[in-house]
């Protein structure tokens, strides 16, 4: 019993704090479920993502669904590995500032960052923070960037707290019956 309750607190803390993958440039995995535009979206986690070091334009400028699209076909409802930025993590407006990964093949990630820059559908601003555009490659091997295996998208926490609600119940459940038994 003793076991389960220390099992369940280190669940717990798990889902509670960003992946981190010692070594390795992701800190977090998430499935995308919205493009707000070329630069920016949101993931399941609930947290909005600000591609770092890259501007695409706003709705109102020339060249803002091209960006939008190519990056709705290259990401939406995928797994997005994200390496969060280590100096602000997240910029004014509250969104995680991140280099994007997605599965190219079975060897290959791409850097979605760099793919809209490769395109000419956004413009580069190096700021101040972890990332170096001059050093970002198109494509990264999967060995490199995770150093082992892929790391698992982290669950919603409604839906892993739900999942924790019916734990509990079955073990008091248990517990309750133990104790008539005895
Ligand atoms: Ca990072
Ligand atoms: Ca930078």
């Amino acid at each position: 019993m003793k076991g389960s309750l220390i099992l369940l607190t280190l669940i717990t803390m798990g889902a509670l704090f960003p992946q981190v993958v010692l070594g390795a440039e992701v800190n977090l995995a998430s499935r995308v479920t919205q493009i707000t535009d070329g630069d920016t979206f949101r993931i399941e986690t609930g947290d909005r993502v600000r591609m770092a070091d890259i501007d695409t334009p706003e709705v109102n400028e020339q060249g803002y669904r091209e960006a939008k699209e190519f990056l709705s076909a290259l990401i939406y409802n995928k797994t997005a590995y994200l390496d969060v930025d280590d100096v602000y993590r997240s910029d004014s407006y509250g969104r995680l500032v991140c280099v994007v990964y997605v599965e190219y093949n079975s060897t290959h990630m791409i850097n979605a960052n760099k793919a809209l820059l490769a395109e000419g559908l956004a413009r580069l601003y190096d700021h101040q923070n972890e990332f170096s555009p001059s050093s970002w490659d198109l494509f990264v091997r999967k060995a490199d960037l995770f150093q082992g295996a892929p790391p698992a998208p982290n669950v919603p926490l409604l839906a892993f707290f739900g999942a924790v609600m019916i734990i509990i119940s079955i073990l008091v459940h248990q517990m309750r019956r133990h104790k008539r038994i005895k």
